[in-house]
């Protein structure tokens, strides 16, 4: 139902195995919490909900451990001296936002203690408790000790003020800037819930195509009011900081990082905005890309205006995520390497509370790109990951792509820098070139939509993102498979068939849409469905074939030595295997390298009928995951049923559409006939 919908992953669906209903429940009986703070209370309202809709299990919060089989929470301080010593081995384990679960024993009697250095770690603890139950685990015998890996762990949202969202498909903004600050909405409640329940502890709340007015009292009192909201589940609110805004809100002439009038203007800014958030976290900026506004505009460099915005903030801790997504008109000679020639130069000036922002790749956010070369290449300077979770280029919220295979492989790949291992998760975990300031980005794909995200398994995308971002070692397959468990059911026969579902569902959208490493071929403008052809956009780089260089002689980007070069931004071990077209991986091929319709792929293919059963292969996972999803009607309540299963057979109406679309336009210059085995446009 709509119920469901809204529930998240945070569902707490009756447990159906009554044997382990009765096992939970003998080993739950209270609860007492330590500690008065905020925090400490909506852990354990969060505790009494889940418990008793779970397990009907209706235990209240007790004053003493009398019984037996109490669960105990609260932070280290509040634990008795015994206890605490006894836990020191795990406490040096964790950092302030990490968090034990571990089975204790006070005068011979057993009992679960969730604690932490923190109250927001105990908050994240009772949630990976519920968690356990959640998914039908023991809590038997319990001794979890997790931490996150990554500091700053947070959303973007490209939210405007008039509640539309860029390259959002799930609603409007949940911001009600009309109705805020005096009114709460329950949505702003259940948002850091869910966030705090797979650890985001940050929030961009404004679009990167900023605003200024978001700086201004009217709207800081009720940036406030969310603040207040979100404190207490542990998130930081952050904004975006338009570049001219000493000029548009500020009243100066010019917003010129040297200006001693511009300088004093942001002090003022942030001291002001301090005053009404402690806590504030910083400013996310795009300055001098796409438009925007930023220190190039002066003649003056990115460092010059990110320092000048982490020297306002330092006095009071706060950050400045800067991004290096910038591109001009001027040099369009290959767009893949301009972020890192503005960059790069600059490794070790940026002030240290300045962490650079990098998008997963050097394009945008396409369904595969290779990493970002910026990964492994500033190794005096902070880089934190922006991963996209809203899908702008991989079918908005109407087709089912599980993300966190994508994230994965990003993290995964191996740079180089400091020898074999030296993998992107390495480098934003910081422990790879030891950097204090760690930090990743997801942009988010939440809106208005009763079920948040637009498409049910878009969910998945969040959580995945969120479950990476504390932990991006942790297995795309397990984070699946809890999420199912959690969200529709523990029943095998759903969790098993669905999970391999979204496992290929990354595979299959790359397959009907970009295989062989093409890229940026979706229509302009919106990115939705195919669009490989000549569009009239005035930029050369706006246009599709600019991309795939199709012609009479082959097709692909030629980023290779004897192309743009774009390679040689690479480790010389990275830029070798990318290189050499007989050394690059195939699912790079186009994106590095332009070869004749007849190049023989490695499994003797030309490249023609490669690309041509490429998209038959996607079309055909879309088929399969229309099948395998339309037998699950016993596992799913029927409005998700039905949601998902009107989905899919988009989904597998326009996989057919792109397949369609591109070979037909593709098959102008290669003259060739399609393989046996691809279906004939429809
Ligand atoms: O992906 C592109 C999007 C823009 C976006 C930009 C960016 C917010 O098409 O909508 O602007 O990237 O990341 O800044």
């Amino acid at each position: 139902s709509a119920q469901e919908d809204y529930k998240l992953w945070l569902q707490y669906a009756k447990v159906s195995d009554s044997k382990l209903v009765s096992d939970y429940n003998s080993n739950i009986n209270g609860i007492v919490a330590l500690g008065n703070s905020e925090t400490i209370r909506v852990a354990s309202k969060e505790l009494q909900l889940g418990l008793s809709s779970l397990l009907d299990n209706t235990t209240v919060i007790q004053q003493n451990i009398e019984a037996e089989n109490v669960l105990i929470l609260g932070s280290k301080t509040s634990l008795n001296e015994a206890i605490s010593k006894s836990l020191n081995k795990e406490f040096e384990q964790i950092n302030n936002e990490g968090y034990i679960i571990k089975t204790i024993q006070i005068k011979n009697k057993n009992h679960i203690l969730i604690t932490a250095k923190t109250d927001i770690g105990v908050l994240y603890g009772v949630f990976n408790f519920l968690k356990l139950i959640q998914t039908n685990k023991s809590v038997e015998n319990l001794n979890i000790v997790d931490a996150p890996k990554i500091d700053i762990r947070i959303l973007n949202h490209w939210d405007n003020l008039n509640g539309t969202v860029e390259r959002g498909y799930s609603g409007s903004s949940l911001w009600n800037w009309q109705k805020l600050p005096d009114f709460i909405d329950q949505r702003y409640i259940d948002y850091a819930r869910a966030n705090a329940s797979i650890g985001i502890n940050g929030t961009v709340l404004n679009n990167v195509n900023a605003n200024a007015l978001i700086l201004t009292p009217l709207y800081l009192n009720k940036v406030e009011a969310l603040a207040n909201t979100f404190r207490p589940y542990g998130i930081k609110v952050y904004l975006t900081a338009r570049f001219s805004a000493p000029i548009e809100i500020g009243g100066l002439k010019t917003a010129d990082p040297y200006d001693a009038a511009v300088q004093q203007w942001w002090k003022d800014k942030v001291a002001e905005i301090y005053t009404r958030i402690p806590d504030f976290g910083g400013f996310l900026v795009k300055a001098n890309s796409e438009g925007q506004p930023g220190p190039q505009n002066y003649g003056r460099n990115h460092v010059d205006g990110a320092n000048m915005l982490a020297d306002a903030l330092a006095p009071f801790g706060g950050i400045v995520m800067w991004r290096a997504f910038v591109y001009s008109e001027h040099d369009v000679n290959d767009r893949a390497k301009q972020a890192y020639s503005e960059f790069v130069p600059y490794d070790g000036k940026f002030r240290d509370n300045v962490i650079v922002q990098v998008k997963n790749g050097a394009i945008d956010f396409q369904p595969r790109e290779p990493f970002h070369p910026m990964f492994g290449a500033m190794p005096k300077t902070p880089l934190m990951m922006e991963f996209q979770i809203t899908q702008e280029y991989l079918g908005f919220s109407t087709h089912l792509v599980y993300l966190p295979k994508l994230y994965q492989e990003v993290l995964d790949s191996d740079t180089y820098t400091k020898g074999k291992g030296s993998t992107v998760a390495k480098v934003i975990d910081g422990s790879l070139d030891n950097h204090k300031l760690t930090g990743i980005a997801g942009v988010a794909n939440i809106g208005s939509d009763i079920n948040w995200t637009g498409h049910p398994f878009a969910q998945a995308n969040w959580y995945g993102f969120g479950r990476l971002a504390w932990n991006p070692n942790l297995d795309s397959e397990v984070i699946a498979e809890e999420w199912l468990r959690m969200t529709f059911s523990n029943d095998l026969n759903f969790v098993n068939p669905i999970k391999e579902m979204m496992l290929k569902s990354r595979e299959a959208v790359v397959n009907y849409m970009t295989p062989l490493g093409l890229h940026h071929i979706m229509d302009t403008g919106h990115h939705y469905g195919p669009g490989p052809w000549v569009s009239n956009l005035s930029r050369p780089e706006w246009n599709p074939v600019y991309y795939h260089k199709a012609d009479k002689n082959g097709i692909g980007f030629d980023r290779s030595k004897t192309g743009s070069n774009a390679t040689s931004q690479y480790t010389p071990d990275v830029a070798k295997i990318f290189d050499d077209v007989k050394t690059c991986p195939e699912e790079y091929l186009l994106w590095f390298h332009h070869l004749p319709w007849d190049y023989k792929l490695k499994n003797g293919q030309t490249i023609w009928d490669g690309i041509a059963l490429k998209y038959q292969k996607g079309v055909d996972e879309v088929a399969t995951m229309n099948t395998t999803w339309d037998k699950m009607n016993p596992y799913v309540d029927e409005q998700r049923f039905r949601e998902v299963q009107m989905l899919l057979k988009i989904q597998l109406k326009e996989a057919k559409w792109w397949r369609d679309a591109c070979l037909l336009y593709f098959q102008q210059f290669s003259g060739k006939e399609l393989p046996k085995g691809v279906e004939n446009p429809t």
